[in-house]
């Protein structure tokens, strides 16, 4: 398990399918356990660049990817994991204080992020070190 303070875990999102095609839908308190304060999209990313390389002291996420796919490598100081988003009916929950990166984007892709905080750069990690060295007091 990755995430001392709040799991990081693949949700299934509600979906609506009928002859028109498909729907998927996330709603605070239902689909995801947090307030969405801001959304924001990733796009026209180029091959073999990779994004993140920090953390969030409070900022609590869902990840989708909306089209293509990409991979997130998470890690909590103690623990790592890789998760893969290629659906965009599931998504990827991550809380407090952990460390992420975002790789592997397919052509095309479009990722999603809805927040639970204001952008504030007070509320990044942006080095690795001092990201390790408040997650390990977690333990
Ligand atoms: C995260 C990963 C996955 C804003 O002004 N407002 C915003 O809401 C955001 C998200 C960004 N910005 C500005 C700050 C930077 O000048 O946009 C520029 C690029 O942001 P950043 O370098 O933080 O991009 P990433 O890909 O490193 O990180 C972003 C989010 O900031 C972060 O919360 O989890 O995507």
């Amino acid at each position: 398990m990755v995430g001392r303070i709040e799991p990081c875990r693949i949700v299934d999102l509600t979906e609506f399918k009928d002859a028109r095609g498909r729907l998927s839908v996330v709603e605070s308190g239902k689909d995801i356990p947090f307030d969405i304060k801001r959304a924001y999209y990733m796009y026209d990313i180029p091959d073999g660049v990779s994004r993140g390389a920090h953390g969030h002291r409070r900022l609590r996420q869902i990840i989708i990817a909306v089209a293509g796919s990409f991979e997130v490598v998470v890690d909590d100081g103690f623990d790592q994991a890789t998760f893969v988003l290629d659906r965009p009916d599931k998504g990827l929950l991550m809380g407090p204080m952990v460390w992420r990166d975002m790789i592997n984007y397919a052509p095309g892709t479009v990722g999603l992020w809805l927040v639970s905080e204001p952008y504030d750069e007070s509320d990044y990690y942006r080095d690795y070190q001092e990201f390790l060295r408040d997650a390990r007091e977690l333990r």
